[in-house]
């Protein structure tokens, strides 16, 4: 389904006044109240492709209807957010569950939503059907030299789909490990991982990244041979200028720093793109900034400070993406909420006056510090999105939009209540 232009113009009309109002009462106490607005319209979010089916969890799984069939439907469904809130355009493919079979086809419907390709994602986490080897064991790091080509030749594979799609970066995330002491030689295991993981880099077109993905646990449960930021950065260091670290934010241990992480990575030229999602516990893959938005605005804080320091562009710099699974709320409804999470931390990060808090630094004044910090964390920054949104041609309120015209109905509709969607 495609959201008709007359739609978005009628809703936004019933509740033109009263943002107008909300507006300009927070533009009143706002310095550069336009620059704010232009670059929350440039703020881009990659969709990731696996998430707009059920997620579930390894105990059930609770589908909702009209999930997207084909890589067709799943970019037909992000070109509906998109359509709403003009943030959502790009997406992130997995392979092989989204392998296409027409890339100038698929590449004309993306173009027609307005929707480039973000990074590829390659898969050595599970046995695909008429797969030789198997992974079970691991991938890169595995004793069996066979088993490690295998892996390498289907990262190739996506590299090639990637190119053929105009996609810039590859993401590698290894669900390599052991889940016993003794399983595993922790420095083989990192040689043979690394070499893999150079003649893939190898293979990368000139103007291409490489993004190596961190996870502290699962699914094994006693060492991952790609753990923490220090383990991707030695790799990425290793391999070259292409090859850059992501992190996505449900991969750390309890309580770990990674406004800190994310600090020191950007100061090293190494941070490639972010994973966003939310977690209380361990890699719940959750709404972002439903747990913790004070985490994800000091993150942008950090962000922000580094980029501006090194003259990166905030939104094409390092690559934006969500990662998220949703079990109980309508895949769309959860991802329009992600999105509004991270651009209200980027606007709120941008208000902290930098000039201040360094001053406040130099002086040791904490208390000013956490003032100037708070203050910004404090404000109410939802009108300055939705103007944005107004300005680039989507809707007032997304989830209320979504809601009115019944979108999920609609896909219900078109593609059946049992539908299924690849992915986790
Ligand atoms: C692993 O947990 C991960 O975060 C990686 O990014 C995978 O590619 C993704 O989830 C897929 O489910
Ligand atoms: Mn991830």
């Amino acid at each position: 389904m495609e959201i008709d232009q007359s739609q978005i113009e009628n809703h936004n009309q019933k509740r033109l006044a009263e943002h107008k109002k909300k507006f300009a009462s927070t533009a009143d106490g706002t310095p550069s109240v336009d620059r704010l607005v232009q670059k929350l319209k440039a703020f881009q979010i990659a969709i990731p492709s696996w998430a707009l089916g059920t997620g579930g969890t390894r105990f059930g799984r609770f589908p909702g209807g009209g999930e997207p069939r084909n890589l067709e439907e799943k970019i037909e469904d992000i070109g509906l957010l998109h359509a709403l809130n003009k943030s959502s355009g790009a997406i992130s493919l997995h392979i092989p569950w989204d392998i296409p079979t027409d890339p100038k086809a698929i590449k004309d419907l993306a173009a027609h939503h307005g929707i480039r390709f973000d990074a590829m994602n390659s898969n050595t986490f599970q046995d695909q059907k008429d797969q030789k080897l198997s992974y079970k064991f691991g991938s890169l790091q595995h004793v069996n030299r066979a088993v490690r080509q295998q892996a390498i030749a289907h990262n190739l594979e996506v590299i090639k789909h990637g190119i053929a799609l105009g996609s810039k970066s590859l993401t590698v995330w290894l669900s390599d490990g052991s889940s016993f002491p003794g399983q595993l030689n922790f420095r083989k295991a990192f040689q043979n991982t690394l070499d893999g993981l150079k003649e893939i880099y190898s293979a990368l077109p000139s103007d291409w990244k490489m993004f190596v993905e961190y996870k502290a646990f699962e699914p094994n449960f006693y060492s991952m041979t790609v753990g923490d930021w220090g383990q991707s950065l030695l790799y990425a260091n290793k391999l070259g200028p292409k090859a850059f670290t992501l992190v996505d934010l449900g991969h750390h241990l309890p309580n770990a720093n990674i406004e800190q992480i994310v600090s020191l990575l950007l100061m090293e030229g190494k941070l490639g793109g972010f994973h966003f999602n939310d977690s209380k516990y361990g890699d719940d893959d959750l709404t972002v900034g439903s747990i913790n938005p004070y985490q994800l605005f000091l993150i942008f804080n950090e962000l922000i400070e580094g980029m501006d320091n090194k003259g990166m562009d905030h939104a094409t710099g390092l690559g934006w993406m969500i990662d998220a699974s949703h079990n109980l709320k309508d895949p769309l409804e959860d991802l329009l909420q992600s999105v509004e999470a991270i651009k209200i931390a980027y606007v709120q990060a941008l208000l902290i006056d930098q000039k201040k808090l360094a001053d406040a630094q130099v002086n040791n004044d904490v208390v000013s510090a956490q003032e100037i910090i708070q203050s910004a964390f404090r404000a109410d920054v939802r009108s300055l999105l939705a103007e944005a949104r107004l300005n680039a041609g989507g809707v007032l309120n997304p989830i209320e939009f979504f809601r009115e015209v019944k979108v999920r109905d609609q896909l219900i509709s078109e593609r059946g209540s049992k539908s299924m969607a690849t992915g986790l």
